[in-house]
């Protein structure tokens, strides 16, 4: 089998006679690049994103949290950003498999910190920048609103939260229109019918998406001064977010 056929995402090509809840296991780690390059529109967009506010907003001496890294691709454009700018990176998730694979990296950058934690457990504390690219969506609701202050009061001032995330709509009309486009998307990306029911079943009361109302009430809530909805696409959003 080559390198290719390996990385390629077929977690949900055949069909199961139970569709059990999404985890971040071994299996997924190992295409998991493959998945969300191919599920998330615009990814490579957002990672390019990452990079150029890290230009920007990363103060030497600072530090930079990668919360819900899975294999650690923003923290790595994070990285290459900010060379020979002493900031370290601290890239956290807890799924063992991904931190697994992100010590894997060739020619790892000797900034980044790989940690293995549920990020309600990271201690945040002179962050210049901190990123949640589409993992606030995987904590259950109740607990956005606490990591959300933790974070404002560990970033110093000038320093910024980038949050991006999938979201649903108020409105039914407009709701299911995107999820339509959504899937439309899918499929342009070579997924089948089969493969998007059987995550989309996997995902329930896993992914628990917000609405942009939502998202906006709470960055407002915690204290950010700026907010500005920098990226969109169907149902996903990307939120920058500067503390003054
Ligand atoms: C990227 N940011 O490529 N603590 C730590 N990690 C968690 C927790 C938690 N409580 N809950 C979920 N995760 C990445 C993509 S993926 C998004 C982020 C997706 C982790 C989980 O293990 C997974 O690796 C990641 O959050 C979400 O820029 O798969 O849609």
């Amino acid at each position: 089998m080559n390198q290719k056929k390996e990385t390629r995402d077929r977690v949900f090509s055949e069909r199961l006679s139970d569709v059990k809840p999404f985890e971040f296991n071994e299996t997924v780690a190992n295409v998991f690049h493959d998945m969300i390059s191919r599920s998330v529109p615009g990814y490579e967009l957002l990672l390019r994103m990452i990079g150029l506010y890290a230009d920007i907003f990363v103060r030497p001496g600072s530090r930079v949290f990668d919360l819900g890294c899975s294999l650690g691709e923003a923290s790595l454009v994070i990285a290459d950003q900010t060379r020979g700018r002493d900031c370290k990176i601290i890239a956290v998730d807890n799924s063992a498999a991904m931190i697994a694979k992100c010590n894997q990296h060739e020619a790892l950058p000797k900034n980044i910190e790989w940690r293995c934690q549920d990020i309600r457990q990271t201690e945040i504390s002179n962050a210049s920048m901190v990123v949640l690219n589409l993992t606030l969506q995987f904590l259950p609701p109740g607990e956005r609103q606490q990591l959300l202050e933790r974070i404002f009061a560990g970033l110093k001032s000038g320093g910024i939260l980038v949050l991006s995330e999938k979201v649903v709509f108020a409105d039914a009309v407009e709701n299911q229109r995107m999820v339509d486009l959504y899937q439309g998307f899918k499929k342009t990306m070579g997924y089948s019918d089969l493969e998007i029911s059987q995550k989309r079943n996997a995902l329930e009361n896993v992914l628990v998406p917000d609405t942009a109302g939502q998202h906006l009430e709470r960055l407002e809530a915690v204290g950010f001064d700026e907010i500005y909805p920098c990226f969109r696409s169907f149902n996903f959003i990307s939120y920058l977010a500067i503390k003054k």
